[in-house]
């Protein structure tokens, strides 16, 4: 089982509201059409979603935000799901459309019903999923990343690889000459973490893809816009990018 998550950055034009970087799209699902495995794609909101939630205030802490901005946020993202599982179709893969709100009860995941996930993944359809404004209870709403069903679906599936595909080679040392990490092994690279608790950013995918690598399993960074690099991967173990090292791998 290979996880694979769509960062907003990559598959959205982010400096634009509402577009999505289609082409770049198209490309991924060409090198995801190469992939003979079960896998679960999960994507971000980018330009959509994650524009949404900032216009109208709405963090990943449950509150009262405002019910506009819920449902724009909500609908947002069942338009970018839309243009991904369009680009799958194109390329005779077989999505299956699965929104969160599926598979969690609250801020809770049920693992029975991520289960059935992988037996769905199995029979060769790709269950893909994507963060969302989810209801909590009492009132409340959130915003659920997609980085953090990331987690919830490793720890319950153990995929044998996670990836996330991102609009950079992967993790850098220092951002100014781009200097590559290959690999992290039983650390927590220091990210400044946001002030705002706005979804989206690296801080938060390196926070779940620690978390990942240390209940044992290896996450791979790796530049969405050169699509090829996820197939190496899978299928050679050659990781051109930042492979964070599962703790017992
Ligand atoms: O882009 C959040 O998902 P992310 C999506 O994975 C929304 O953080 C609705 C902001």
């Amino acid at each position: 089982m290979i996880l694979i998550k769509l960062g907003g950055s990559i598959i959205t034009n982010k400096e634009k509201p509402l577009s999505a970087r289609r082409k770049t799209i198209d490309n991924l699902s060409k090198s995801l059409k190469k992939i003979k495995e079960p896998m679960i794609i999960v994507h971000g909101g980018g330009s959509y979603g994650h524009y949404w939630s900032v216009k109208y205030d709405m963090h990943t802490k449950e509150r009262r935000y405002d019910t506009r901005g819920v449902s724009i946020v909500k609908n947002s993202m069942i338009d970018l799901n839309k243009i991904i599982l369009d680009s799958l179709l194109k390329n005779k893969l077989n999505p299956y459309c699965l929104p969160p709100t599926d598979f969690m009860f609250g801020n809770k995941p049920i693992a029975k019903k991520i289960k059935e996930i992988e037996k769905i993944a199995k029979t060769g359809l790709i269950p893909v999923t994507f963060g969302d404004a989810l209801w909590f209870g009492q009132k409340k709403t959130f915003i659920l990343s997609g980085d953090k069903i990331m987690t919830h679906l490793a720890n319950i599936l153990k995929p044998k690889l996670t990836i996330f595909a991102l609009n950079e080679n992967g993790l850098y040392s220092d951002f100014k000459s781009k200097k590559l990490i290959y690999e992290l092994k039983d650390q927590n690279p220091l990210i400044s973490k946001n002030k705002m608790d706005v979804t989206g950013g690296m801080a938060r995918k390196v926070e779940e893809a620690t978390k990942i690598a240390k209940m044992g399993m290896n996450v791979f960074f790796a530049n969405g816009n050169k699509p090829e690099r996820i197939v190496q991967a899978i299928k050679n173990r050659k990781y051109e990018g930042t492979l964070f090292r599962g703790k017992n791998v």
